[in-house]
């Protein structure tokens, strides 16, 4: 995808997951906003003067992870949420086993706490190894993949949201779902 189009969805990346107030951008309790809003936030910079609901489809389309959602003249970022107000997010029986990515140097405290959604709402989990190398790889060039029995988890009450094909979202996972907190 080229540079402007990366910008411009990080840009609604913080609109719709972080600091929707900084924008003016009202999110309902799923986290739709109406896409006009978006675009008339997008219309009063002068870079992004030029960007169609087409623009932001194809953006949607184009990128190598589903982020956002676009139905009925809204959207909605897919996960990632760290608003103050909780986005609720349907939940879902997860796959048997997902994965998540994750820096060497944060190894010993999920040991100890478990994985916590830290500064975001949820905890993001893979359903693959590869999509959980990718996140991993944005905090350790040799990233630690865990893998979580979330089927377990499940049958013990644990919680799980679907984000998009491959991201699942969960409140907490206690570390006696990720045996053996070791390498894959
Ligand atoms: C770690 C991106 C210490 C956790 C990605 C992670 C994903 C702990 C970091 C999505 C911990 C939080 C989310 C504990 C968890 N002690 N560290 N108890 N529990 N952590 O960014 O999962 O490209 O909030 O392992 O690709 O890395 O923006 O979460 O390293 O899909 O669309 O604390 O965001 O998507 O980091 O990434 P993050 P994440 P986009």
């Amino acid at each position: 995808m080229i540079r402007e189009k990366i910008k411009l969805s990080k840009f609604i990346s913080t609109a719709l997951r972080h600091t929707p107030e900084r924008f003016n951008l009202k999110l309902d309790k799923n986290g739709w906003s109406k896409l006009i809003d978006l675009l008339n936030v997008l219309h009063r910079y002068d870079k992004w003067k030029y960007v169609s609901e087409n623009d932001i489809k194809d953006i949607i389309k184009e990128s190598e992870k589903k982020r956002f959602e676009i139905s009925g003249g809204k959207i909605r970022a897919l996960y990632g949420h760290s608003t103050s107000k909780r986005i609720k997010i349907e939940e879902k029986k997860p796959p048997e086993i997902l994965y998540h990515g994750t820096a060497k140097r944060f190894i010993d405290r999920i040991k100890d706490t478990g994985l916590l959604p830290m500064g975001r709402q949820y905890v993001h989990l893979s359903t693959d190894v590869d999509t959980a190398q990718i996140v991993g790889k944005r905090r350790d060039s040799k990233p630690i993949i865990l893998k979580i029995k979330s089927d377990v988890a499940y049958q013990e009450g644990v919680k799980f949201y679907q984000g998009n094909e491959n991201i699942w979202l969960a409140d907490k996972i206690d570390s006696k779902y990720i045996p053996p907190l070791s390498r894959i």
